[in-house]
């Protein structure tokens, strides 16, 4: 039997075939510090209810896999240590071992998929990342929008990465990356990357209609939908850039690695940006999970 534990929240919406939205944890313990990760999570849980869906926050506790979590058990998660973080690669061991982890996005797509949710709301995926030619770190995230059906709505994909070849690799999996509202694909705290996003759809429905036919199809995968951040939370790419440049140059030279290299990049942004990064997070967070809802 899958070890998945439905909240009385969760299950009271799955029973009434409401509209469920998944969020995942390590933006929780990995992206953000504490308490601003607990405050994050609780907005953005309010923001799926106040569109009228359900939330469903999906971790994994002491062995078993929680779609919904209850107040009590958010907050703990958000000051925990030594929280795994779950790809793909990790769920399996974590479930067997009865340990505990905070779901990635291609980890929370399939506790998702494994609940009967089609919609997931995060941040910003991961993707290529800059010197993955040498360092070959492309991250599980993209195999998985090209495996599971579940449309991921994310502020594109984190300017610390290489974006182009972010595109190209989604375009080789067959993976429709759809930008929301505008022709360009979205850089996480800014608005436009300089790439223009190969699909473009202008609402919700457009967006809806597009992941019914993939299932028609019988299409494996989902969609990336590509929400740009709001105009007042936003950081121009000409001001973020310098910051990404250095926080990558430390990374380098601390020879910082693997599942570590994300949440390192984010912690030392916050820092560099005297914390205008973490806001521009938090308001794009709230912002994805309207959408989805
Ligand atoms: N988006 C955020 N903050 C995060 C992440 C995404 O705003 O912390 C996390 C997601 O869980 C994503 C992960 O799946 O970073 C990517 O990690 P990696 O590059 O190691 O695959
Ligand atoms: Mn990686």
């Amino acid at each position: 039997m899958i070890p998945l534990l439905c909240s009385p929240e969760v299950r009271a919406a799955r029973e009434a075939g409401a509209p469920l939205v998944a969020l995942e944890s390590t933006i929780i313990t990995h992206g953000m510090p504490w308490p601003q990760n607990r405050d994050t999570a609780l907005a953005v849980e309010a923001e799926v209810r106040a569109a009228g869906a359900t939330p469903a926050t999906i971790a994994v506790l002491d062995g078993q896999i929680h779609v919904g979590l209850e107040r009590g058990v958010l907050d703990r998660l958000a000051q925990a240590s030594g929280v795994m973080k779950l790809s793909r690669a990790d769920l399996a061991v974590c479930l067997a071992q009865r340990r505990t982890g905070a779901t990635t996005v291609a980890a929370t797509m399939i506790c998702a998929h494994l609940a009967g949710i089609e919609v997931f709301a995060t941040g910003g995926i991961g993707g290529v990342h800059r010197g993955a030619e040498s360092s070959f770190d492309i991250s599980a995230d993209l195999q998985e929008l090209a495996t599971t059906p579940v449309s991921v709505v994310a502020a594109g994909a984190k300017a610390i990465l290489d974006l182009p070849k972010t595109l190209e690799v989604l375009e080789t999996l067959g993976v429709p990356v759809i930008a929301v509202g505008q022709d360009a694909f979205p850089a996480f705290w800014s608005r436009d990357s300089g790439l223009r996003a190969p699909l473009r759809m202008d609402t919700a429905a457009e967006v809806a209609g597009a992941h019914r036919m993939r299932r028609t199809l019988g299409l494996a995968g989902g969609q990336l939908v590509a929400n740009p951040v709001p105009v007042d939370a936003e950081i121009p790419r000409s001001e973020i850039d310098p910051f990404i440049a250095r926080a990558l140059d430390e990374a380098a030279q601390q020879g910082v690695a693997a599942k570590a290299v994300t949440p390192f990049l984010l912690a030392r942004l916050y820092e560099l940006t005297q914390g205008r990064s973490l806001a521009a997070n938090i308001a794009l967070v709230k912002h994805n999970a309207r959408l989805a809802a």
